[in-house]
């Protein structure tokens, strides 16, 4: 459902709540918000209307009775749906069985086998030395990688390079293709640079044309783009459109059994603010020791879990880090990762890429944390460690994972995009399909010969963390997914006004690629 579609329900579910006289608490709000992403939100302010009138004395709709009549309704809710509805898993009970143990736990992927496939992964492949001529290598494979992807697309057939369009007369109506190095505003007109290695020209796009402006303030720095206009004097383009490669829409893969991937990032062991209570509790559902009857249903289908990066916070990142490190040499940090991994049932695949944090060079793309500060991690055979970006099939699924730096550098550039919609600045990588557009803001990049950072591949779930959100949506059939984290505020996050969200991870099932977060806060 579209932003606008979303707040055009929450105002008709609030305005039903104040119908029936009551008021809404602050958290209740909160929940509600993220209800109307699940399939029966009217269901649920109905009947929480029921249970609040038990009460006579109450005048508020509360977070406890919204989240009791929640799980009620999962609860019985059809397990396996073919529709991708999100359900959030909200509830408190308990089974006393499971914490005595008076039932056994048999988790249905204990009996399944793991199929994990690496299909992209730079780690064996980086060398880049840095020097002029490898930018230039570098930028030249952007190039080429992505006008392959551009000139597969109907609309942009039949394109000139900018010297053809430089030569032509004016008037003609052309289409170009070319990487933006530059794009400025004046007035209310956009002015963009386009290059091939061989000529530039500038495209202006005019007021007049909502849509295209709003198209025009997508354009990154740095992505290949096809523009469509006609020639104008004094090596201009005025724009009728552009182009980006984007994807198409896409059916997405999935399992033939029902084994799910729980995508989860940041934990940042090692800070003094690493939530190692809520860990506690993500460890305990995955043996079915928390949970109640769905819960572990749920619990016994993990077959893979899938970390983004920032396994740990490592040391020295910033000034001062050392106030806020619990732990304060990076090989006990991994030591005390190795301890989490170690209680993870070992018929779970994990799969973990590096962040910013992580012992890997900081640059894009980063291979896999180096073994040598990490080899208690290491040890465990269920373990696959892959570089960032990287990308996994899992039991035929295909994963993009990427740790997510660059959404910083998206989040400043981007009109109506922000820390708690970051989905839509991954979707916004999809449409130019490169995970690290612009170069030279925040996002350090390695010239390698190759360019890693292209989406070549389609993928059926796109999976990043770093900003500490849990937000997603689907984009023409992809699951975009960015998984939270496991890292109170930070002094830093705070000054920054960023407000994470912790101890909550998106759980799919790969057979039906429904999305259920499990909210590791609230399950009892
Ligand atoms: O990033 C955690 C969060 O903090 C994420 O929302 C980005 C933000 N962050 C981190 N460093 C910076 C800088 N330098 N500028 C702006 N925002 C930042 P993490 O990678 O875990 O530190
Ligand atoms: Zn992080
Ligand atoms: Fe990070």
């Amino acid at each position: 459902m579209s932003q606008a579609g979303l707040e055009g329900k929450l105002k008709k579910v609030v305005e039903k709540i104040f119908e029936a006289g009551y008021q809404i608490e602050g958290e209740a709000f909160i929940l509600l918000q993220t209800l109307l992403k699940s399939s029966k939100p009217e269901k649920v302010i109905e009947l929480t209307l029921e249970e609040v009138r038990k009460t006579p004395e109450k005048i508020f709709v509360d977070k406890e009775t919204m989240e009791k009549v929640y799980a009620k309704l999962s609860f019985l809710e059809e397990e396996v749906e073919t529709s991708k509805t999100q359900t959030p898993t909200l509830t408190h009970e308990k089974v006393e069985e499971a914490e005595t143990g008076k039932d056994v736990w048999h988790p249905y992927a204990k009996e399944v086998e793991d199929k994990v496939e690496v299909l992209k992964d730079p780690t064996k492949f980086l060398a880049s030395a840095g020097d002029l001529e490898n930018f230039n290598r570098y930028f030249r494979d952007r190039f080429k990688r992505l006008l392959k992807i551009l000139s597969q697309r109907m609309d942009v057939r039949g394109y000139l390079t900018v010297g053809d369009v430089l030569n032509e007369r004016n008037g003609v109506r052309v289409k170009v293709v070319g990487m933006v190095s530059d794009k400025v505003s004046r007035g209310k007109r956009i002015f963009i640079t386009l290059e091939d290695f061989e000529a530039n020209i500038t495209v202006l796009i005019q007021p007049d044309k909502p849509d295209l402006v709003e198209k025009a303030q997508q354009v990154f720095l740095d992505q290949v783009i096809c523009v469509v206009g006609f020639k104008s004097t004094n090596s201009l383009i005025v724009a009728e459109d552009l182009v980006f490669p984007d994807i198409p829409y896409h059916k997405p893969s999935r399992s033939k059994e029902p084994v799910s991937v729980l995508l989860t990032s940041d934990f940042h062991v090692g800070s003094k603010a690493f939530e190692e209570k809520l860990v506690n509790r993500l460890l305990a559902w995955l043996k079915g020791k928390i949970g109640g009857e769905r819960e572990r249903e749920l619990a016994g289908r993990v077959k893979y879990l899938v970390i983004a990066g920032d396994l740990v916070d490592g040391v020295g990142l910033y000034p001062q880090q050392e106030k806020e490190l619990e732990i304060k040499d990076i090989y006990s940090q991994y030591r005390a990762a190795a301890k989490i991994f170690e209680q993870i049932p070992d018929y779970v695949k994990i799969v973990v890429a590096p962040g910013n944090h992580d012992a890997s060079r900081k640059t894009l793309p980063q291979p896999a944390i180096q073994k040598r500060f990490a080899e208690p991690v290491y040890q465990f055979s269920n373990l696959v460690m892959v570089g960032n970006p990287s990308q996994v099939r899992l039991h035929g699924v295909n994963v993009l994972i990427h740790h997510g730096r660059s959404l910083e550098d998206a989040l400043v550039t981007l009109p109506n995009v922000n820390h708690h919609n970051v989905a839509r600045a991954m979707a916004s990588f999809l449409k130019v399909r490169h995970l690290a557009p612009i170069y030279g803001g925040k996002t350090p990049i390695a010239p390698e010969p190759r360019d890693w950072m292209v989406v070549e591949q389609v993928p059926d779930i796109y999976h990043s963390g770093h900003i500490h959100v849990f937000d997603y949506l689907t984009y023409r059939g992809v699951w975009i997914i960015n998984s939270g984290c496991w890292q109170r505020q930070t002094s830093y996050q705070k000054k920054m006004g960023i407000t994470p969200i912790y101890g909550v991870a998106p759980l799919i099932n790969l057979q039906t690629l429904n999305l259920t977060p499990i909210d590791f806060k609230t399950i009892g």
